[in-house]
């Protein structure tokens, strides 16, 4: 275990706390497998049924962290394709693939590689004076960790180019108001509400929210089609669900369901 990533499991919420504060939480290697391993446990465990992802300090994340990428202390160049291969993009595939809500708490600012893995959760709440920085022109690389991706089929090219070959911040309310975060809320308010969020989901029928966030990830690359036809084979694979029946049943008997996430 390590301490870069702080993990509780309560409520069957998972919280990881990105935990470099003094490098706004930017990723070294020991941060990216203490990452990992957490989201593969979150993958395996029926307990864990949501997770919340925020960042100690005052930053959310910062990307990579760059002491570790000094030109000046010599050596061979690195080979950032294999960081990407080896790191970032299993990152990624480990969030969209879960098949349980990530809820997202953006507590200040999330730059390069930490905006886009902010991005790529299911629901981002973000603090109001958090910024998301598209900060790779800057050092003379390319948006990764998916973004030219999600920015592009979000914002569309204009804003995605504009964001991304600048590099200046685009603050938190703006990026609501461009539909690349659920919402900003006030600073304080920002971890309970993200908390509450995140218990509201874990309390819901994990499997339906599950297919849920497939079939609207699927629906990026399908035409309407196939997407129909996803449709009816994950309605029907919920219709199976235990959580099905007790919804139903809840509403005929006038009471709250009780999801047990199966
Ligand atoms: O390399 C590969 O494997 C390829 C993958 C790349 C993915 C990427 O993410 S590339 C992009 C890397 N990130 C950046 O370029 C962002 C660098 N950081 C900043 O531009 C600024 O820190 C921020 C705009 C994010 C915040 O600015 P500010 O003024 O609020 O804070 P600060 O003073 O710059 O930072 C506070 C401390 O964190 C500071 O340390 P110090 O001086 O107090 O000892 C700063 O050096 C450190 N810090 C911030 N970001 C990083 C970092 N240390 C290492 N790496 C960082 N990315």
């Amino acid at each position: 275990t390590s301490d870069t990533v702080l993990a509780a499991l309560e409520s069957g919420v998972l919280k990881l706390t990105l935990n470099r504060p003094d490098k706004l939480n930017s990723f070294n290697e020991e941060m990216h497998v203490a990452l990992r391993v957490q989201l593969e446990r979150a993958h395996r465990e029926d307990a864990i049924r949501a997770v919340l992802l925020t960042g100690a300090g005052r930053g959310f994340c910062a990307g990579q962290d760059l002491g570790n990428r000094d030109p000046r202390k010599g050596g061979p160049k690195p080979d950032l394709g294999h960081t990407l291969q080896t790191y970032y993009n299993p990152l990624l595939r480990l969030i969209r693939s879960l098949d349980k809500p990530v809820i997202c708490a953006v507590n200040g600012v999330a730059a390069g590689a930490g905006a886009n893995i902010a991005i790529a959760c299911d629901i981002v709440l973000a603090a109001r004076s958090a910024k998301f920085i598209q900060a790779f022109a800057k050092i003379g690389l390319i948006p990764d960790a998916g973004g030219s991706w999600s920015l592009t089929r979000i914002l569309g090219e204009p804003r995605a180019k504009a964001l991304t070959l600048t590099a200046e911040p685009l603050p938190a309310e703006t990026a609501a108001e461009w539909g690349l975060i659920w919402k900003a809320v006030e600073d304080d308010a920002l971890m309970n509400e993200a908390t509450s969020l995140a218990e509201k989901l874990a309390a819901g029928p994990t499997l339906g929210l599950g297919l849920t966030k497939r079939l609207i990830q699927e629906a990026a690359t399908n035409d309407l089609d196939s997407q129909l036809d996803r449709e009816r084979d994950c309605q029907r694979e919920a219709g199976l669900s235990e959580d099905y029946a007790e919804g139903v049943t809840a509403f005929l008997e006038k009471r709250e369901a009780e999801f047990r996430g199966r």
